[in-house]
């Protein structure tokens, strides 16, 4: 999120858009410098690319980071970044060689692959050697799918882009360093926790490092298509029967007036259009037929783009998601989202999950609980997850991490936010199992806090206006059987996500029999409720850790949502097991979050038929 190097990589609209942001930006924060978004390429796994996944050569640069910081914490250019190697005759040069290293997997974090590294929350300097043979007329980009949190790319000793934030994918032109033949890659990721970062430094879940997702080299023509926007037409109203696709095609480096072409072939629809002065091409076609997008029929469709020489199919589902008083409406038909939470930990083998076999086994468990509903929290997982989800049928709720204790008073943060904001959206906007875009988990609920995050809402609406706006909130107060939530942030939402955990740090199971919930009148998510069991571990319904403990709380938690006229939806706290270096009860919990549903290695706890049993009668709740 630091602005690329290569100032070619920013478009004409791209700096308007970052102009508009920073006078949006202004009324907030009048103080904010310019800050740019480096998740370039849309679509990017619907094109051939060259894949940089496998071995990577490793150096870890231990506190005080002395490789990769300056002593005024600048970036040092000049030292593992020149893969130089140390002189064994002759006169003293360097002390690190990357060719004799050790190697780890990319993608793929640290943690999981180093057992010495296991806890470890510093540099990790990563190289490794690739071809290239450039050709004329094509720019090239190294395509980063996530590396956490900060990261340094050098290619051939120069430097191509920083950007900070763990969990969304970033571009680095590479163009003007490229040669023919061998050329030499080199990423050095910082895991260190920021006060001032997004997530801050405290957190539920595990801070694994690396190169998490998948890294690869992209050839495109001079002008390409960079970023693209296609979804159903979003009115004020509800209209049964609107076939018309909209929305944009941007063509990075296109002079004004280059036709684009968007078909639809089994959509029938089909329309050439022309670029703006920045390349930019509104469009809008009505389709001859089209079937919309929904759990019970995820329909895809191949949509090709074409400008020039540059072309790229996605698939692509059609939906309408809008909020009608307290309800949901998907298609202009009421829903109740029958959800589960889910971390991106790989199961069985542990570790962040990115790729297929994870994600097919994540989605298996969501599917098995006859769930139709799924919050990604409490960052963008891997862009997989949401194509599984195009194809499984299964809505989204997707979140930056914005958890519990951000630097909400300093525009630096808030600068940071949009940027990451910007870049969920830009990746994930035209995916139809999309319908949540959440800015924030249990926040404190104060003036400063509120006027953030109201201005972080709003920014989301701007950039898109066909999903809905969600939190999850935790400031209610509970007082004998009423629980009452009061947060002026809930104004700047369209639906409000609640967490509460009655019978596990709030009183006991019970309680929630006759829990009266005082909330707005808008649609609510309860976004998470549970409670730890240890997988195995059994007793009375009133022993803690137990099973028997964790079913007796969704038995009661089930009792009481049944009651909550505006509920829409629910997502227990949380599918899998999963690390935390805060849970530290030996034997019970060993450095995990024991809330799942399942065990890390997949052995499902009772509560997890109690919910599959009620998901399946449709039990919990009521759609309108
Ligand atoms: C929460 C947080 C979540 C935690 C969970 C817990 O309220 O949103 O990130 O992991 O509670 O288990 O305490």
């Amino acid at each position: 999120m630091i602005g690329p190097l290569n100032s070619a990589t920013a478009s004409h609209r791209t700096s308007r858009n970052i102009a508009v942001a920073i006078a949006f930006l202004g009324s907030i924060f009048p103080a904010l410098g310019q800050q740019a978004f480096q998740t370039l390429l849309v679509g990017l796994d619907h094109r051939p690319v060259t894949s940089l996944n496998g071995d990577w050569h490793y150096l870890v640069d231990q506190s005080p980071a002395r490789a990769l910081y300056l002593e005024n914490g600048a970036i040092n250019d000049k030292s593992y970044a020149m893969n130089e190697h140390p002189n064994l005759v002759g006169s003293h040069n360097e002390e690190y060689d990357f060719s004799t290293a050790p190697t780890l997997n990319v993608p793929g974090d640290w943690n999981t692959q180093i057992p010495q590294l296991f806890n470890y929350e510093g540099v990790v300097w990563n190289q490794r050697d690739f071809n290239a043979q450039p050709k004329p007329g094509t720019r090239s980009f190294l395509h980063i799918g996530a590396a956490n949190y900060r990261s340094h790319v050098w290619v051939n000793q120069k430097r191509v882009c920083d950007h900070e934030g763990g969990f969304t994918p970033f571009d680095c032109e590479v163009t003007s360093v490229l040669h023919p033949g061998t050329n030499f890659v080199v990423i050095a990721v910082d895991a260190t926790r920021l006060i001032d970062g997004i997530p801050s430094v405290g957190y539920d879940w595990f801070n694994y490092g690396g190169l998490t997702r998948d890294v690869s080299l992209v050839t495109v023509p001079n002008a390409f298509i960079d970023d693209y926007d296609i979804h159903l037409s979003h009115g004020p109203a509800w209209h049964p029967g609107n076939t018309e696709l909209t929305g944009y095609v941007h063509v990075l480096g296109a002079a004004a007036g280059t036709p684009v072409t968007i078909d639809v072939p089994e959509a029938g629809a089909k329309i050439t259009v022309k670029t703006d002065a920045d390349g930019r091409a509104p469009f809008s076609v009505k389709a001859t037929r089209l079937t919309l997008w929904s759990p019970e029929s995820p329909k895809l469709y191949k949509v090709r783009l074409t400008s020039g020489i540059d072309e790229l199919t996605d698939d692509i589902g059609f939906r309408d998601i809008r909020v009608d008083g307290t309800g949901i409406l998907l298609n202009g038909k009421a829903v109740f989202l029958k959800g589960i939470n889910v971390h991106a930990e790989a199961p069985v083998r542990g570790g962040r999950a990115n790729n297929d076999q994870d994600v097919a086994t994540i989605f298996s468990y969501v599917k098995e609980l006859n769930a139709n509903f799924v919050r990604l929290c409490h960052y963008p997982h891997d862009e997989r997850m949401e194509r599984a989800a195009d194809r499984d049928g299964i809505m989204v709720w997707s979140e930056i991490p914005n958890w519990q204790h951000i630097s909400f008073d300093k525009p630096e943060v808030y600068a940071k936010d949009v940027t990451m904001l910007k870049e969920m959206i830009r990746r994930d906007r035209n995916k139809a199992s999309v319908i949540l875009w959440s800015v924030s988990n249990e926040t404190p609920n104060n003036p400063i806090r509120t006027k953030f995050l109201t201005g972080l809402a709003n920014e989301a609406r701007q950039l898109d206006s066909t999903r809905l706006i969600t939190s999850a909130l935790n400031s209610e107060h509970i007082e004998g059987s009423a629980a009452t939530l009061n947060d002026p942030f809930a104004d700047a939402l369209d639906v409000i996500g609640v967490n509460e955990y009655i019978g596990w740090y709030t009183g006991r199971p019970e309680n929630a029999d006759t829990m009266q919930w005082i909330l707005p009148q808008k649609p609510v998510i309860m976004s998470e409720f549970g409670a730890e069991a240890k997988y195995g571990n059994h007793g009375a319904d009133n022993q803690r850790w137990t099973e028997e403990q964790q079913a007796n709380v969704y038995k009661h938690q089930l009792v009481m949502l049944g009651k909550i006229p505006q509920l829409r939806g629910i997502a227990p706290w949380i599918l899998i097991d999963f690390r935390s270096n805060t849970r530290n009860i030996p034997k019970l919990q060993d450095g995990y979050n024991r809330k799942g549903l399942l065990s890390e290695d997949g052995q499902k706890k009772q509560a997890f038929f109690i919910l599959q049993r009620a998901y399946k009668d449709n039990t919990v709740g009521n759609a309108e």
